[in-house]
């Protein structure tokens, strides 16, 4: 069966700048245009999520679903309309022209009245979605399971005070896994939805700390054990279903991969929304996993400076994605990763095109970041001057006290024989701030 719920909308193509400003197309993207030496597709590896495109009714705690959604009818046949929502789903991916999905084992197939009806569930439909993929040449970019939504995990998952939680959540993520790698999915994604906490007051916090690095340990085994070849990747967020989550932001991350000695097992997924919530920025976090060699993926959205929660609104800014991309492409770029949209509608965009203008516009507004992230590598003014303001570093003394040839006594006698006394210099900044501007406004 093919679906024809986007009948008004032909497949997206490029129109140009200059297109009439009513036309559904893409003004900047063009996948084979080339960047740097690589085509602009490869760079981006867009992806467009199930969850919030094809799972969200439009419904908040304050109203009802907004959005026409007939696959979500209630009272029909679940695994029927698990077939339409696939349907569905592949001529918005195929039509939109990304090259990548993404997809929780919930969002594909409903959850079912125990555990092997739900797995026989996801198995049918990942049947569906191989045969789908094949037609369309869309392909995987990850998957992940759904470890927060159902009640049992309403303690979380690994950290969830009953041992057979655990085990309910490492057999769903075996299942899931496997599933990812049937469909060639580049990545497995593990996004802590509910390991954290409401409160201390009843959280054995260190305890819970070791049962997620067992975890994650059990998970990293398990694929070596099938010989999954995708990057398995952490999301981090700070808060937002609990008060607290473990995996807070990259820098927490690395530090607990480290206590467990998982190093080079994990790479992380950046949201831009969940940077936010953790008071930092996304180009902060990129250049973070970079600086610590675990970049791995990015959810591209973003938040309401007015709102402290995880609107997911899809990424606009065209001068914060071109910072967040000159970070990416500094770091060497994008392996199996790729910018995911994790990001949903307003809830008034009731029309089926709305879906389309959201992803068009977000895919070239990081399509033009991307050239502009180009002009900031290739004209070298940001990286002269770094190179410049470090040299002390690479040579001399610098080089001498990084190698642990200096002590403080040395570098006392240092300074005071030597009647030392150091220069502020100027760290530029507006000089260069006014140096992007100038790329974002050519
Ligand atoms: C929720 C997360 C979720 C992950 C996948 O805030 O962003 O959508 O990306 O579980
Ligand atoms: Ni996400
Ligand atoms: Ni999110």
């Amino acid at each position: 069966m093919s679906s024809s719920f986007f009948s008004d909308v032909d497949a997206i193509s490029f129109v140009g700048r200059d297109a009439d400003p009513d036309a559904l197309g893409f003004r900047v993207y063009e996948p084979d245009r080339m960047v740097l030496g690589k085509r602009m597709e490869d760079h981006l590896r867009f992806s467009a999520c199930y969850w919030h495109t094809f799972c969200w009714p439009g419904d908040d705690v304050f109203g009802d679903g907004t959005l026409d959604r007939p696959w979500q009818a209630s009272g029909g046949d679940p695994m029927a309309l698990a077939h339409m929502k696939l349907d569905v789903a592949f001529e918005f991916f195929s039509k939109l022209g990304v090259p990548f999905f993404c997809f929780h084992d919930r969002d594909i197939a409903p959850e079912g009245d125990n555990y092997r009806e739900s797995a026989a569930r996801l198995d049918e439909m990942i049947d569906a979605a191989a045969a789908k993929m094949e037609e369309t040449d869309v392909q995987l970019l990850w998957g992940t399971a759904n470890l927060f939504g159902h009640p049992r995990y309403a303690a979380g998952a690994a950290t969830n005070p009953d041992p057979y939680v655990f085990a309910y959540g490492a057999a769903q993520v075996k299942h899931v896994m496997e599933a990812t790698q049937r469909l060639g999915g580049a990545n497995y994604v593990l996004w802590g939805g509910r390991e954290g906490y409401e409160t201390l007051l009843n959280t054995d916090l260190r305890r819970e700390s070791d049962q997620l690095g067992r975890f994650l340990s059990l998970v990293a085994e398990h694929k070596h054990k099938i010989g999954f070849e995708g990057t398995l990747l952490i999301e981090p967020k700070p808060h937002e279903p609990t008060k607290h989550q473990y995996d807070s932001d990259v820098a927490a991350i690395y530090a607990f991969l480290q206590k467990y000695d998982l190093t080079d097992e994990y790479r992380i997924n950046i949201e831009v929304n969940h940077a936010t919530l953790a008071g930092k920025s996304f180009q902060h976090e990129i250049a973070t996993a970079v600086a610590h060699g675990i970049l791995g993926s990015l959810d591209a959205n973003r938040g309401d400076p007015q709102n402290g929660w995880d609107t997911d609104q899809f990424p606009n800014s065209v001068e914060e994605m071109t910072l967040a991309l000159y970070e990416v492409l500094r770091g060497g770029g994008l392996s199996t990763g790729g910018f995911n949209f994790d990001a949903r509608l307003r809830r008034q965009s009731v029309d089926p095109t709305d879906l389309f203008h959201a992803h068009v516009g977000a895919m070239d507004v990081l399509a033009e970041s991307l050239i502009n992230a180009a002009v900031l590598i290739e004209d070298s003014t940001l990286k002269g001057f770094v190179d410049d303001r470090y040299k002390g570093w690479t040579g001399g003394l610098g080089a001498e006290i990084a190698a642990g040839k200096q002590s403080l006594e040395s570098l006392h006698a240092l300074v005071t024989e030597g009647g030392i006394e150091p220069k502020p210099r100027s760290g530029g900044q507006e000089m260069l701030e006014n140096r992007v501007n100038a790329v974002l406004r050519r």
